[in-house]
């Protein structure tokens, strides 16, 4: 997971740097160079004077040792001389030539493609390559630069993209459900997608810090899901409230949630039916069990390898009941990363969590800064 950027990102970089170098037009300009280097310039200028004044005034003395006594003598003063000479010269001499390379807009896109290539295969949505685009042009295009330069202002504006695009409030789930005794959360998202998995995970994490929770089986759509649940519930040690296989799953939220006001549990996690947003009788189900439990929290989980599929279902989600963020299930299984980007930018909604594998400990808080370091590391 996010290590996208290690091989191929990597060495699309490297190619833009190297087609930077043969395709970009050199640019010319005279620089002032800064007193420390005038100095330098100036020292220079003062051991070739010096060579030279060796070869033309050395009288002709025999041996090597008298010769060097010699060079030792006249030296200094030679030194003194061309500094004197030459000082006031120095500083109105130290603009020099420096080549440079630019490219156009146009060559940009040309050189740019490898990269939108291997985005683009990372899941990296088309929006999101757009805004990483149009950040690093302000930084390449009619830039003159040294070639040397062009792989790190690649990398370090990559960077900078990516951490704008992760960047949401910081998400405490336990403070959270402290808010409001209880506190209701719905998970929502198409078949297969972890609810139940991810309700489960949730349940342990709130046990861990002594809160207690209820599950709720609202989708009643299929047998095996209530059983499943609770067996899910077994596993955590938690209560479950369901109905039968076929009810209505709005009454067993309901339900859930009038238990947990009466025995006092902390938070009600409703796990509901998978659906596709197509399926306009699901969607209005869906609407009725929020309109009738009144949900604090509306988690859409999201698989991570779901790619560019996953932004198309939060949006529909979102249209439909107003998602308040997303956890992104098997994250551990995902090579790419992309879509955690892509969902991040495309539909705004913050990342709560990232679900790692099927035992209840994983799920991982989302940190951003934990995976820039993993990315760029
Ligand atoms: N590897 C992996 N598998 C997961 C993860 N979350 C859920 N699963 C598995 O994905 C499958 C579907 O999960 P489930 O919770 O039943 O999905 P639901 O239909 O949305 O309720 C199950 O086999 C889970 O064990 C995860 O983070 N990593
Ligand atoms: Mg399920």
């Amino acid at each position: 997971m996010f290590n996208f950027l290690k091989d191929k990102v990597k060495n699309a970089i490297s190619s833009i740097s190297s087609k930077f170098d043969k395709e970009a037009e050199v640019v010319e300009t005279k620089e002032e160079k800064n007193v420390p280097e005038a100095i330098q310039e100036a020292k220079e200028i003062v051991e070739e004077q010096k060579i030279e004044a060796k070869e033309e005034n050395i009288p002709k003395i025999g041996s090597s040792h008298e010769e060097a006594q010699e060079i030792e003598k006249i030296t200094p003063v030679y030194e003194m001389q061309t500094v004197k000479e030459e000082k006031k010269g120095f500083f109105a001499k130290v603009a020099e030539v420096v080549t440079t390379k630019k490219i156009s807009d146009s060559q940009f896109d040309q050189l740019f493609w490898d990269l939108e290539v291997e985005l683009l295969e990372n899941n990296v949505a088309f929006e999101v390559i757009e805004k990483i685009k149009t950040d690093l042009k302000t930084k390449l295009v009619d830039m003159p630069l040294k070639r040397t330069q062009v792989e790190k202002i690649i990398e370090d504006s990559l960077r900078d993209s990516i951490s704008e695009i992760l960047e949401f409030p910081t998400f405490d789930l336990i403070q959270k459900v402290q808010e409001k005794k209880p506190y209701v959360i719905v998970f929502i998202g198409v078949n297969g997608s972890g609810k139940t998995t991810t309700i489960a995970k949730v349940a342990h994490m709130l046990k861990k810090n002594k809160l207690s929770s209820v599950l709720v089986a609202a989708d009643t759509f299929r047998a095996a899901s209530i059983q499943q649940l609770e067996e899910q519930g077994n596993r955590v040690g938690v209560k479950v409230i369901k109905h039968d296989y076929g009810s209505d799953p709005a009454a067993v939220a309901f339900d859930g949630v009038k238990y947990a006001q009466q025995k006092g549990i902390d938070v009600v996690l409703i796990d509901t039916a998978g659906r596709q947003h197509s399926n306009t009788n699901l969607m209005d189900e869906m609407k009725k069990i929020i309109r009738i439990s009144k949900p604090d929290l509306k988690i859409y989980i999201g698989e991570m390898i779901a790619g560019n599929d996953c932004i198309d279902q939060i949006k529909d989600f979102d249209a439909a009941v107003q998602i308040d963020g997303v956890i992104l299930s098997k994250a551990e299984i995902d090579e790419k990363g992309g879509t955690a980007l892509s969902v991040s930018y495309v539909t705004k909604k913050p990342i709560y969590f990232l679900g790692v594998g099927q035992e209840l400990n994983d799920l991982k808080l989302f940190d951003k800064e934990d995976l820039l370091k993993k990315i760029f590391s």
